[in-house]
């Protein structure tokens, strides 16, 4: 080809060559811009920037022009790449910011649905009565005494006043493992075995524990019942300290504008003995259904420490004197929450139970 024919020929390519990356660059800021999501702008990217793209096509293309154009048309496509790469970028972080957005609207957590309820349980309603009678007399200054369920059978007669064969042990009959040992059938030789323990001492406890009697259950006695043992000793240690220390119980358990009464009664460990009744809650003495008419409830059994007993266990009653309590857990329970059958303490039935949820005691 002549230089002149050559040279006409090289400006065409160069001019040819700048229209097209115009126009590539023109067709790629605009499908940019019309990228909907990432992936159809990474599709914009593999197309005009990648190897088999346009903009590469034309570099290769560059052999044909003169050493003197080649580096002009090479910064060119490179302004173009770096501009067309810059919208790209730009680009992207909008839509990447806009897919995160999409996600979290969609993901959002709808807080109005009722959440999955956790069954959790709930303190027994036995247990609840023991915990409020132990938090007062523990706040009375008494301390919380334990003793074995299996028991010898010295600690829960003899040492009570109720030597072998006397009548009264008919009263507690209980199960026995051998003609020494037996299950307790009430918590009163935790009294002999704490005096026995402090020899001599003065004593202030409270005794909560589990009980057995081979009584036939029906709806106000089980074979198994929980009792709380109160025993005080110490000098001049009155029936009126008795009276005084009852009526505060009564108060807590059940109101205060309960009155209380104290009825003679026999027990061969306490001498007076008493049994107490409150003033009925439910009517206030006039006479109901609970009190069965009469306006009061009984509640416990309770006398002054019999000297026998204080001798027995090595106290001289000349010079120490004592009172003692026992009350029925469920008897307790059963009016305070009126429930009207003492098996639904140990049935487990949790429709009876879960009725105690959140309740205060
Ligand atoms: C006694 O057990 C004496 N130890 C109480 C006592 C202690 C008196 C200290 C004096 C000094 P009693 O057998 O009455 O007493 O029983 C006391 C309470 O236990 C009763 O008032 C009753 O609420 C409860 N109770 C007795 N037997 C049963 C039974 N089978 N089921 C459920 N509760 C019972």
């Amino acid at each position: 080809m002549p230089f002149e024919q050559a040279g006409i020929y090289m400006i065409k390519e160069v001019f040819y060559m700048e229209e097209q990356l115009k126009q590539l660059e023109q067709e790629a800021l605009a499908k940019i811009e019309a990228a909907a999501n990432l992936k159809e702008l990474n599709d914009v990217r593999v197309a005009y920037l990648g190897k088999k793209g346009p903009i590469t096509d034309l570099l290769k293309g560059m052999g044909k022009l003169s050493a003197e154009e080649r580096p002009k048309m090479g910064a060119l496509v490179n302004t173009v790449r770096e501009n067309v790469t810059a919208v790209l970028e730009t680009k992207a972080t909008v839509l990447e910011e806009a897919a995160i957005a999409e996600k979290l609207a969609s993901e959002s957590i709808d807080v109005t649905l009722p959440g999955r309820a956790i069954k959790v349980g709930n303190r027994h309603p036995l247990t609840r009565v023991i915990e409020e009678i132990e938090d007062l007399f523990v706040g009375m200054g008494y301390e919380i005494a334990e003793g074995p369920e299996v028991e010898k059978d010295y600690y829960n007669f003899e040492a009570l006043n109720l030597p072998k064969g006397h009548p009264a042990r008919d009263m507690q009959d209980s199960f026995y493992i051998s003609e020494e040992i037996l299950l307790r059938t009430h918590t009163s030789p935790v009294q002999a075995r704490t005096m026995e323990a402090k020899k001599g001492e003065s004593i202030r406890i409270i005794c909560p524990g589990k009980v057995f009697r081979r009584d036939n259950d029906d709806a106000t006695h089980s074979h198994q019942f929980m009792q709380i043992e109160g025993l005080v000793i110490g000098e001049n240690i009155r029936m009126s300290d008795l009276k005084g220390t009852l009526d505060t119980l009564a108060k807590k358990m059940f109101g205060a504008d309960r009155e209380i009464r104290l009825r003679p009664s026999f027990f061969p460990f306490t001498e007076p003995s008493v049994e107490m009744d409150i003033s009925c809650f439910k009517c206030g003495g006039a006479g109901c259904n609970v009190c069965k008419g009469t306006g009061w409830i009984e509640i416990l059994g309770a006398g002054m420490v019999h000297p026998n007993v204080l001798e027995m266990a090595g106290y001289d009653p000349k010079k120490v004197s004592g009172f003692a309590f026992g009350i029925g857990a469920e008897r307790i329970a059963m009016l305070k929450y009126g429930v009207d059958d003492i098996r639904h303490f140990y049935t487990s039935d949790t429709r009876f139970l879960s009725q105690f949820e959140r309740t205060e005691a």
